[in-house]
């Protein structure tokens, strides 16, 4: 896809499509359920239908009409063997999230995903899932998919995940939810807690006292409503675009302020740019709200530390902004990024490196120094959505055109974004 250098200021108003946590969690939790439970503002993108199709096999009634997903929950009892392995696509939190779900029900099932999803580590969550009484088997012990699971009757643990990640926290969570007994994570840093929000809101009690998570098990769940807010993660590559293109002002509306996603904000702010949030609401326990940002001068800073979960997902939009941001930009602690659609510490440094920018890799992180003018050639998204997007932000500020290949990688969380981004233009 050929992408004009330089096209020009962002200005208007937008919403994103609705949030790909929220929109994954909403199926599962709505299958698991006696009763209805109506889903709207759902992202239609592919790693969610993943989710959708998974439940389907597994002979719950789901019907979609765009951004509307209503599912006839019978509870968890009436879920049956799916007749053929489950195909997970390109999609993490359904691999994660699915397996502390099916370890727990008492049938077979195999999983296995597109070639980015087989590299990713799936011991983080099997590991935690046998200490239950799981059984599962696969490639390397059960690292890698494909997997197996033969379903058991789980017995709750305390555990502490040595990753922070809230698809193991979720995944043990969900498995503690069929188990006997009380489950309890004990995080190390706070991860994203939609789950923990979410299971509430389909009226299962879940205790949360700071890092520490209880649930108890063989509750029932009642299908419920479910809004799902715009995706910050979506928004954040408009947010950094307008932060970093002069003469830009943009504002997104009902996006999603929950405080374990909305590092990226900090970030920004503290890099100079000007933003105003605005919460308008609280659904289901997740703040809504309206983000407002204008361009301003950048300055380089230091991203490390416990607001690297909360902005896991938007260190590549951040790395493009520090390439425009004067001074050094440190990222830390973000080790996490080597275990994502691809090891996004050396796709953002392959790829901003082409593009002229002065960006070295290091084990958890990167050091970035600007600010550097771009220039155009042909870059790979690697099959990763957030590379491609951060591509394509990049191509705002680049002095010649950009060839994005492999641009249908977007998909996965936001079909729409080049619309999107040519409404703003
Ligand atoms: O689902 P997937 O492929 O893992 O998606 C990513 C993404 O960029 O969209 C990560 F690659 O988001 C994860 C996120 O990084 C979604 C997620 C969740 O919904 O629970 C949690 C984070 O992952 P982790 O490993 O920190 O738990």
């Amino acid at each position: 896809m050929k992408l004009k250098g330089q096209r020009g200021v962002l200005r208007g108003k937008l919403c994103v499509p609705g949030d790909k946590s929220i929109s994954h969690r909403s199926v599962i939790l709505g299958s698991l359920a006696k009763g209805t439970t109506i889903i709207t503002n759902f992202l239609n993108g592919e790693d969610c239908l993943a989710t959708i199709a998974a439940f389907r096999a597994m002979g719950i009634e789901i019907e979609q009409d765009n951004q509307v997903v209503t599912i006839t929950g019978k509870g968890i009892e009436e879920l049956k063997e799916p007749l053929e392995p489950i195909n997970l696509g390109n999609s993490g939190t359904t691999a994660r999230l699915l397996l502390g779900v099916l370890a727990g029900l008492p049938f077979h099932s195999t999983l296995y995903g597109d070639n980015s999803l087989t590299k990713r580590p799936m011991d983080r969550i099997t590991d935690p899932l046998r200490t239950m009484g799981a059984k599962i088997d696969g490639r390397a012990k059960g690292k890698y998919l494909p997997l197996a699971v033969r379903g058991q009757q789980l017995t709750g643990i305390t555990y502490h995940p040595p990753v922070k990640s809230a698809q193991v926290k979720s995944g043990v969570l969900l498995a503690g939810l069929l188990a006997e007994g009380t489950t309890t994570v004990v995080e190390k840093t706070k991860t994203r807690d939609h789950t923990e929000n979410m299971l509430q809101a389909f009226g299962a009690k879940v205790d949360v006292q700071g890092l520490t998570v209880k649930i108890k098990g063989k509750q029932s769940l009642k299908g419920t409503s479910i809004q799902v807010p715009g995706d910050i993660s979506s928004a954040a590559f408009f947010i950094g675009a307008a932060a970093m293109v002069p003469g830009s002002k943009i504002t997104i509306e009902h996006v999603g302020l929950n405080p374990t996603r909305t590092g990226i904000l900090d970030v920004v702010k503290a890099m100079g740019a000007k933003l105003s949030i605005v919460e308008t609401s609280t659904i289901g326990g997740e703040k809504v709200g309206t983000i407002t940002v204008e361009y301003s001068e950048l300055k380089g800073i230091t991203i490390a530390g416990d607001v690297i979960p909360r902005m896991i997902d938007e260190l590549p939009i951040a790395a493009l902004l520090a390439t425009q941001a004067k001074g050094e930009t440190v990222i830390k602690d973000a080790e996490e990024l080597r275990f994502k659609e691809t090891d996004r510490i050396a796709t953002v440094a392959n790829v901003l490196t082409k593009l002229g920018a002065h960006i070295n890799p290091t084990e958890d992180g990167m050091v970035i120094k600007g600010v550097t003018p771009l220039t155009g050639t042909n870059v790979e998204s690697y099959g990763d959505h957030r590379i491609g997007m951060m591509i394509a932000i990049a191509s705002l500020v680049c002095q010649q055109e950009v060839i994005l290949e492999n641009p249908d990688a977007i998909n996965v969380s936001y079909p729409g974004f080049f619309e999107d981004l040519n409404k703003l233009v």
